[in-house]
């Protein structure tokens, strides 16, 4: 409402006070439509994008203290199910007071609103399909973020654009050790720059590679329609193998990994192949390089059906990666003077050294990795959702997956972890007003939230109760559903219209 104000300008050609009124008028019509576009849809917080049939649903009802039921209305305006609102529950990092509306009993596919009083909600579906268009959103993201790629209109509509940033010829830092220039094309840009930076893309490769190795037909063949649709490899793994290529030119000869390619300073908005501003490639850390030795070794399984040579060569840099991070042990890296670029300094390697054991030991077997988590095993108590500063929940969850080919003792290690930590979370969700788990609302939060949901995912999946539904929507619930200010995150994946 505030910015349709600031955005109206006096129109020419009429007098002062014309304007006025016309500004008034304007400004009245506008807060009617606000009024008639809020009546109620902001009361009633629904996932916008869809519930499975089996799944729990809930809405979340706010601001109606005298209302103590609910009912589901279909299009028609048919009231096709009906129940109590629960108890009020407050929630300290909105500073509302809501009641939820559990509507899980409600199974039928179809379209629907939740009815409170006078309130409705938007409309939202049921239906075993409604996710899958938020999946496919997700993944296809990954490919309208390639550098040094022309985005071609058939594969990216709107969001054609031509290739930005060859990165052929990168200036090599002092930080690097080296001089002249590096080749290192492709990959991805980060979230807010025109970076490339290792340990923010190995973490996001983990999770990828992670999803594709337990769900192997989710993203298949031609399923998002980029440039490598239809050469056999599924789609997401296409997508993955555009960093993991990248990743391969970052890697020193000695073994080391340097941490990132960005210019001095953030360039200004703008489209990338306008970006006048020098690449540079800075220094190696143990992080990076332990990065990448994780993914390479996940690479070296999931991708040598497809291609064993290019697999092998993976698997060959993944243990020289891991020989220099083990000689090179406490590297970090800090932005040099005048660097201003993303710095994402690790200072606890930890985690890092057993998520890249991990993933070595998964793919070779060999004694020694095996060796060094049997070494270090109190270390994967610790479980965390993964971030690119810490990694371990990519550790403690790649390992519970492959906990049949572990130690006894390492695998009861694991699994008590993994499922102490998940319990802890489905406690909070439970007590939580909007059900989602207790996080803090700082940069990156919703990374947080949907890397706390792909563990529950994983715990659930790994231990294959019943109710596998039962952490996954919570936990996704906040990107698409009652948000505080009643903004839906995946934009174009709701019914909101
Ligand atoms: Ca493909
Ligand atoms: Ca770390």
């Amino acid at each position: 409402m505030f910015n349709i104000k600031a955005e109206i300008i006096v129109s020419p050609g009429f007098t002062l006070e014309e304007n006025l009124k016309m500004k008034t008028s304007f400004l009245f019509a506008m807060f009617l439509l606000f009024q008639v576009a809020h009546a109620g849809y902001d009361r009633i917080r629904i996932n916008q994008t869809g519930y499975y049939p089996e799944a729990p649903k809930n809405a979340i009802v706010v601001d109606v203290p005298e209302e103590t039921g609910f009912e589901i209305v279909d299009e028609s305006g048919k009231i096709v199910f009906s129940g109590p609102l629960s108890e009020e529950i407050s929630w300290d990092k909105s500073g509302e007071t809501v009641r939820r509306a559990d509507f899980s009993a409600l199974k039928t596919p179809g379209t629907y609103r939740v009815k409170a009083g006078e309130f409705l909600s938007w409309p939202f579906e049921i239906s075993t399909d409604s996710w899958r268009r938020v999946a496919v959103a997700i993944a296809k993201s990954y490919y309208l973020q390639r550098a040094s790629f022309e985005l071609e209109e058939k594969y990216a509509g709107p969001y054609r654009r031509p290739a930005g940033h060859a990165d052929t010829r990168c200036v090599l830092h002092p930080s690097s050790g080296k001089s002249g220039t590096l080749n290192a094309p492709g990959g991805w840009y980060d979230a807010g720059d025109f970076g490339k930076y290792v340990v923010s893309a190995g973490v996001t490769l983990g999770n990828m590679l992670s999803i594709m190795e337990m769900l192997p037909a989710l993203f298949p063949d031609g399923c998002l329609n980029i440039p490598e649709s239809g050469n056999g490899l599924g789609d997401l793994l296409d997508e993955a193998k555009y960093e993991l290529d990248w990743f391969k030119y970052m890697q020193d000869e000695d073994g080391g990994v340097f941490v990132k390619i960005t210019s001095e300073k953030y360039p200004d908005m703008m489209f990338p192949h306008l970006d006048p501003l020098q690449r540079n490639v800075y220094g190696k850390s143990t992080a990076s390089t332990l990065h990448f030795a994780a993914v390479m070794a996940m690479a070296a399984r999931l991708y040598n059906e497809f291609d064993a040579d290019w697999s092998s060569d993976c698997l060959k840099r993944a243990e020289h990666a891991w020989q220099w991070a083990v000689a090179n042990d406490g590297v970090i890296f800090s932005n040099p003077p005048g660097v201003l670029s993303g710095a994402y300094s690790n200072r606890d390697m930890e985690d890092e050294f057993l998520w890249a054991a991990s993933e070595l030991f998964i793919t070779t077997n060999n004694e020694k990795y095996k060796d060094y988590l049997a070494g270090h095993q109190d270390a994967l108590k610790d479980m965390a959702p993964s971030g690119w500063a810490n990694v371990m929940g990519l550790a403690v969850t790649g390992l519970a997956i492959h906990s049949s080919s572990l130690p006894s003792g390492l695998s009861s290690v694991v699994k008590n972890s993994l499922t102490g930590w998940a319990d802890a979370r489905l406690e909070e969700m439970d007590r939580s007003a909007y059900r989602i788990p207790e996080f803090s609302l700082v940069w990156g939060s919703n990374g947080f939230i949907g890397s706390t949901g792909l563990c529950l995912f994983m715990h659930i999946g790994l231990r294959m109760i019943k109710n596998i539904c039962r952490g996954r929507p919570k936990s996704l619930i906040i990107f698409w559903e009652r948000t505080r200010r009643d903004i839906v995150l995946s934009p174009g994946l709701d019914r909101k219209r």
